[in-house]
């Protein structure tokens, strides 16, 4: 058996017609088996009945080898919705080489077996029933299958030079597993290495939260956010060395040298405090940074729910349903203040056989959580006036921003509500979680959702990025999301925003969902218009006179 992804194909094609039962999927889908002995490289198991709900009082057994002894099976689920709560799992149940799992997981479970066989158990019990699982199975030599790189957990190979750099690369994190730290990196509680500057940073990089305990600070350091510290010198040195750029603020350093550091007030002026506009602190000698701050307000809600898909009435009140002719919801947008939208100019290409660019086929739908129009408070409205970025080039997608008009202004409830804007000079540092929003697909080549979506993205560092992504990025590109995929935007979210919440508990829009190769693929991050770049654009067509 050789090493190449084709060589697996043409192998599994052949050993599958070996299978004791049918034992394709579609089979599965049409006959309702379930179980059987599989001799396969690789292939997929779904629930009976997947995608629709699975059948009560129901055991199957699969029982699969893998036809070299020398390779080892994965398993991942790209679906697993069970009645149950891990770890007893006492309702329904997925056993893998003996291992439970139940429960609804939002993201890919892998689970390496370490064996060339592979026993999988589907239990149900007589009560409540769900979605059920769809599970790839595949195998991968470990001796040779990535030679001199690193295999993770899925096959995949990686550079060494990847290996416990910090950065996660394999799915099932395998590459920053069982490293051994160099000298300025930490190690977390997990046994992960990440950079030693990470640590108190308030952010969670360990994921077990190791790296932002015991951040009491010693003599000579100040405390960033949330116990972090730092270095007294780090204090108004003109450098945003803490998230949100705590050290910088409250320096009182006004009619400083305007710099990359700094915020501009309306009066020419310049502060050292980055994201100084609508934090709930006057910094500016005219008051203007506290100015036109009526937004990224959530009024209607609380709290959110960590790690849900589906959104809370009123969570994102600025997010805009934008529906082209007889094809429903067909792009994202967001509400900037009582008349005006902002969107993507991409969503307004005239394609073969549809005029997007006709402002009269559009309905704009605000205050929607549900597709189905079942929420009070919608407001509808036409669309008065386009403007496209004058540089939107449809091939690089520079410039992917367009403002829309509404023909009537929007006035706003706990339901709507228009998102902040941020100054040209807002940092939104690599690694701060935030948020991306939309009715857009729910896997590539899935399907549309009903209930508006929202999925945790990180902001991540244009270099790596466009390291990744072999330099196509221009400066009014941001990207967000994983290196490994996962949570992404994708078709249909085009044009809706990515938002961060600032700690003054405002939202501000850092980018516009604008493109991507697939959705939430490997090594291949959503790509947002960096709004930064545009707040001028912005002010200038609406009719505000911006001050920067
Ligand atoms: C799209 O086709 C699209 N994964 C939007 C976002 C992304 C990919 C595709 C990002 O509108």
């Amino acid at each position: 058996m050789e090493k190449s992804a084709e060589h697996i194909v043409v192998n599994d094609k052949v050993i599958m017609l070996k299978m004791d039962k049918g034992l394709d999927s579609e089979e599965h889908k049409h006959f309702g088996a379930c179980g059987g002995n599989i001799t396969a490289f690789n292939g997929t198991l779904i629930s009976p009945n997947y995608p629709h709900y699975y059948p009560p009082n129901t055991n199957c057994v699969w029982r699969i080898m893998v036809p070299d002894p020398n390779f080892q099976f994965r398993i991942q689920f790209p679906t697993l919705k069970l009645e149950g709560v891990q770890p007893d799992c006492e309702k329904d149940w997925i056993s893998v080489n003996g291992i439970r799992y139940c429960g609804e997981h939002d993201r890919t479970v892998v689970v390496p077996s370490a064996s060339s066989t592979l026993t999988v158990k589907f239990h149900t019990d007589a009560s409540v029933s769900s979605v059920g699982f769809r599970a790839e199975y595949s195998s991968f030599n470990p001796a040779g299958e990535c030679q001199g790189m690193h295999t993770c957990g899925d096959g995949r190979c990686e550079l060494m030079s990847n290996k416990c750099d910090g950065w996660v690369h394999c799915k099932d994190r395998s590459d920053e597993l069982n490293c051994v730290c160099t000298s300025d990196q930490f190690r977390c509680q997990n046994n992960m290495c990440k950079p030693l500057i990470w640590v108190c940073d308030g952010v969670d990089d360990c994921e077990d939260m190791s790296d932002e305990a015991n951040c009491d600070c010693a003599a000579g350091f100040f405390a960033c956010h949330r116990n972090s510290c730092m270095p007294i010198s780090a204090l108004c040195d003109g450098n945003i060395d803490c998230p949100h750029g705590m050290d910088e603020a409250d320096c009182e350093k006004i009619d400083v040298n305007c710099t990359t550091n700094t915020y501009k007030c309306a009066d020419g002026k310049c502060i050292v405090k980055p994201n100084a506009e609508c934090d709930k602190v006057q910094d500016c000698l005219d008051l203007s940074d506290e100015l036109d701050c009526d937004c990224g307000n959530q009024l209607a809600i609380r709290r959110r729910i960590v790690n849900g898909n589906d959104a809370v009435i009123g969570e994102w009140p600025w997010q805009v349903s934008l529906h082209f002719a007889t094809l429903g919801h067909t792009c994202g947008a967001t509400l900037i203040n009582n008349w005006w939208l902002l969107s993507a100019s991409h969503c307004f290409q005239n394609a073969e056989s549809y005029r997007y660019s006709d402002r009269q086929l559009w309905t704009v739908y605000i205050g929607m959580h549900s597709l189905t129009f079942t929420d009070s408070g919608i407001e509808r409205r036409l669309i008065k006036r386009m403007i496209i970025h004058e540089q939107f080039d449809n091939i690089t997608m520079d410039y992917d921003i367009a403002l829309l008009e509404l023909s009537a202004p929007v006035r706003y409830t706990s339901y709507i509500q228009p998102v902040c804007l941020p100054s040209p000079l807002h940092v939104f540092p690599a690694n701060q979680r935030c948020y991306v929003t939309g009715w857009g697909l729910l896997q590539e080549g899935g399907r549309l959702p009903v209930i508006l979506q929202k999925g945790e993205v990180r902001i991540i560092n244009q270099t790596t990025c466009n390291n990744f992504m072999g330099n196509i990025l221009t400066s009014r590109m941001l990207c967000a999301g994983y290196l490994t995929g996962e949570v992404d935007a994708c078709e249909g979210d085009s044009g809706g925003p990515l938002v961060c919440e600032e700690l003054s508990g405002k939202w501000f829009q850092a980018g516009i969902v604008s493109w991507g190769q697939g959705c939430g693929r490997y090594g291949h991050p959503g790509v947002y218009t960096r709004i930064t770049k545009f707040r001028e654009w912005i002010h200038r067509n609406i009719g505000i006179d911006g001050n920067t």
